[in-house]
């Protein structure tokens, strides 16, 4: 009801034009009065998003991958996390969309690159204990699919000195089962820097057992959502079995996500998994309790399994 000012009325529009792309494109949207909350909480943290560079509230994250013959770690995934200073900690899922949305997924995304392969070039030199380390950052839709990120790459593995074979970068299946020509290039691009590639998510999508042996991959990471189900021999058990299988006969390594349990792992390693990563080994850390981490999970200790596994 009421008679409203000129400006509110542009500011509701935009609203629903905010609430039309969040819901994707090319759609329409009326105006509500319910909309604007969520709506006006999006285009706040967006606002908020775009300096929270600038204060220092972005950092890293490191989750080790551990191998499942022996629990020794072999990688960690750095995982970008955004302290807000009201909502606290936010991981990329809670942000990485509106990243893409307005753009700062690019200067954000070289600064995660870069970020991690200067701390990982740091624990090299440090010890060699972490020389065979290797560190994992996730690329977003909207990254991979610039054509300069290839160049980006390479400048920053140059610039930090990280051997590129120590670098992987993980690329969601959702995002390599787009109807992309250049999909091939640019997998190929990133190879020729010699850094290593990873399907993320394996698992979500509907990413064909026959489109593994196109893609130039090292390595396949299997969602944590079949990993979940692996526990009572049940049809993902048989998934995962499948597609390690197939992996091994390519050379693929094969990594199972968000392992939580001893079971899990017990089943995973019996379908031919190679590594896992989740809760049950490591939950993710800042930088500095990296190497402690990675010595507790047993770095020197790489031909038994630990006690603690029993
Ligand atoms: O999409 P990607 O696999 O890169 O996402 C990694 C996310 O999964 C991180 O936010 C990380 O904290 C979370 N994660 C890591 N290990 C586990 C786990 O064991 N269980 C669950 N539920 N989440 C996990
Ligand atoms: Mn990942």
């Amino acid at each position: 009801g009421g008679s409203m000012q000129p400006e509110e009325v542009l500011h509701n529009a935009d609203l629903a034009m905010y609430q039309a792309k969040a819901e994707g494109r090319a759609r329409y949207e009326l105006y509500e009065p319910g909309l604007s909350v969520a709506t006006r909480e999006r285009l706040d943290l967006q606002a908020d998003l775009r300096t929270a560079g600038a204060r220092q509230e972005l950092s890293l994250r490191y989750q080790p991958v551990v191998t499942l013959a022996g629990i020794h770690p072999v990688e960690v995934e750095a995982l970008v996390r955004w302290d807000h200073r009201r909502r606290g900690a936010l991981l990329p899922a809670d942000f990485i969309g509106l990243s893409e949305e307005t753009g700062l997924i690019v200067p954000m995304g070289q600064w995660i690159l870069r970020e991690a392969c200067r701390q990982a070039r740091v624990w090299q030199s440090e010890s060699s204990e972490m020389r065979p380390l290797i560190v994992s950052v996730n690329l977003s839709a909207g990254q991979f699919e610039r054509d300069a990120l290839a160049g980006e790459v390479a400048t920053i593995v140059r610039e930090t000195g990280l051997e590129p074979s120590r670098l992987q970068l993980e690329i969601s299946e959702a995002v390599l089962m787009r109807d992309d020509p250049r999909m091939l290039d640019r997998l190929e691009a990133l190879k020729a820097i010699g850094v290593r590639l990873a399907i993320d998510d394996f698992g979500t999508g509907y990413a064909s057992l026959s489109c593994l042996k196109r893609l130039p991959v090292d390595c396949l990471k299997i969602d944590r959502s079949l990993v979940k189900g692996v526990a009572y021999e049940t049809e993902d058990t048989a998934i995962i079995r499948a597609v390690a299988g197939l992996a091994k006969s390519l050379g693929i390594t094969v990594t199972a996500e968000g392992v939580e349990t001893r079971e899990q792992l017990v089943q995973l390693r019996a379908a031919g998994c190679d590594q896992g990563q989740g809760y049950f080994f490591a939950r993710p850390v800042s930088a500095h309790r990296v190497p402690e981490l990675l010595a507790s999970l047993g770095a020197d200790d790489r031909h038994g399994t630990p006690s603690w596994l029993g």
